[in-house]
């Protein structure tokens, strides 16, 4: 039996290179609250991913819920997406807010805006769209939409670290764009994240919210979690970034080569990333259709019995979840998208051997 294989598998830098990072925060004993470690992170993650400001979170979850906190929104009603991750869920309703969910486009897997703009009530205070896989939404039209509605506009950009589309960061759209650094991700300090925003008076709430609200020693501005990234996660941060143009080539080769070897399999789609400038690569889902002799969740046994773990991204969607039920929507695509969608195994060490056994899967019931 292979070893097994996983969706993913995190980029670790040598063990050696992390050694005087650690030396120096045991040398000046600062380990946390924005040291030095964590400052120039900052200053290399903005050069590196060319935005003006950015603020480093403990995850993408906490960064989240701050993203939103942080503008100051009324209660009423978030437009968001039910194809994703738990926690963009998650993030609105811990501020109060409620989610209105509609329906994907599901050719991009990503909020259709002409279904976000059917939702819009004079309830209405934001749009939270999600770059799923790191493929972009439709930036422009949302943008029209919000500026339109007078709405605000936060992109959960967990998955698209290092995306660049139509001559800029991706990153840089809307009024805050959050990541995630979590070790399942292109780029990750463990667990970690960030918001991108685009002035200096917003990155200074941003930072007072993340540090409980505090201003000074008397002056405590909302109550806000503490969601500081450490002196040591910044420190491995520091060193991922030295390697992240091969890690993303890398990705990138993987993709490559499944798309290359699936083109034909009858049933079978891969879903296509947009023309960007720089593409992450992060997941590669792929589309079971009836033309296939197996359903997703066939194929997903099939798999495990080879020891290959496909993970059912993203599935089920969240008005589906009995928490979220309350919230229910009619949203038929991403409903077909989650019963057909598979993530297959995506990382920069899978090698040609395990790639051509997890498609010799696929092709052995053809
Ligand atoms: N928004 C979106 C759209 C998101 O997708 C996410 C997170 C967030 C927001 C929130 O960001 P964070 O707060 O997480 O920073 C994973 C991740 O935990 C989660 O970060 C991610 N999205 C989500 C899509 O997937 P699981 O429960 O599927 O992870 P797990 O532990 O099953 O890991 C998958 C595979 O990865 C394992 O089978 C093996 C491998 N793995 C995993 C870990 C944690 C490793 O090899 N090493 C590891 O340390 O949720």
């Amino acid at each position: 039996m292979n070893e097994p294989i996983y969706v993913t598998q995190p980029v670790l830098p040598e063990l050696e290179a992390f050694i005087p990072y650690l030396e120096q925060i045991w040398e000046n004993k600062i380990l946390t609250n924005c040291g030095p470690l964590h400052q120039q992170l900052e200053k290399e993650l903005c050069e590196y991913l060319d935005v003006p400001f950015i603020s480093l979170f403990n995850n993408g979850t906490i960064a989240l819920v701050t993203a939103l906190q942080a503008l100051d929104l009324d209660q009423g009603e978030v437009i968001t997406t039910p194809y994703t991750f738990v926690a963009t869920a998650h993030s609105i309703v811990w501020n109060k807010l409620k989610p209105v969910f509609v329906d994907i486009d599901p050719i991009t897997s990503n909020i259709d805006p002409n279904e976000v703009e059917k939702a819009i009530t004079d309830k209405t205070v934001a749009i939270l769209p999600v770059h799923c896989y790191g493929i972009p939404c439709d930036v422009a039209l949302l943008q029209k939409i919000a500026d339109k509605n007078n709405l605000k506009l936060i992109y959960d950009a967990a998955h698209a670290f290092g995306c660049k589309y139509q001559g800029q960061s991706l990153l840089n759209y809307g009024d805050l764009s959050v990541i995630s650094f979590h070790a399942t991700k292109v780029f990750n300090t463990f667990e970690g994240g960030a918001i991108v925003c685009h002035s200096a008076e917003m990155k200074q709430r941003i930072d007072q919210l993340k540090n409980f609200g505090i201003v000074n020693e008397t002056t405590i501005i909302d109550a806000s979690l503490n969601g500081k990234l450490s002196e040591v996660h910044a420190a491995l941060g520091l060193l991922q970034l030295k390697t992240i143009d091969e890690t993303l080539e890398a990705r990138k080769k993987v993709d490559q080569i499944y798309r290359k070897l699936l083109q034909d399999v009858q049933g079978i789609k891969c879903i296509s990333r947009l023309n960007m400038e720089k593409d992450n690569c992060s997941y590669f889902p792929i589309v079971i259709s009836e033309d296939y002799p197996l359903t997703r969740d066939q194929l997903f046994e099939k798999f495990k019995v080879q020891n290959v773990f496909a993970r059912k991204y993203f599935y089920p969607i969240m008005t589906d979840l009995e928490i979220y039920q309350k919230y229910s929507a009619e949203t038929p695509q991403a409903q077909l998208l989650s019963q057909q969608v598979l993530c297959l195994p995506m990382y920069p060490e899978l090698t040609i051997e395990q790639i051509q056994l997890i498609v010799n899967v696929i092709k052995s019931v053809m």
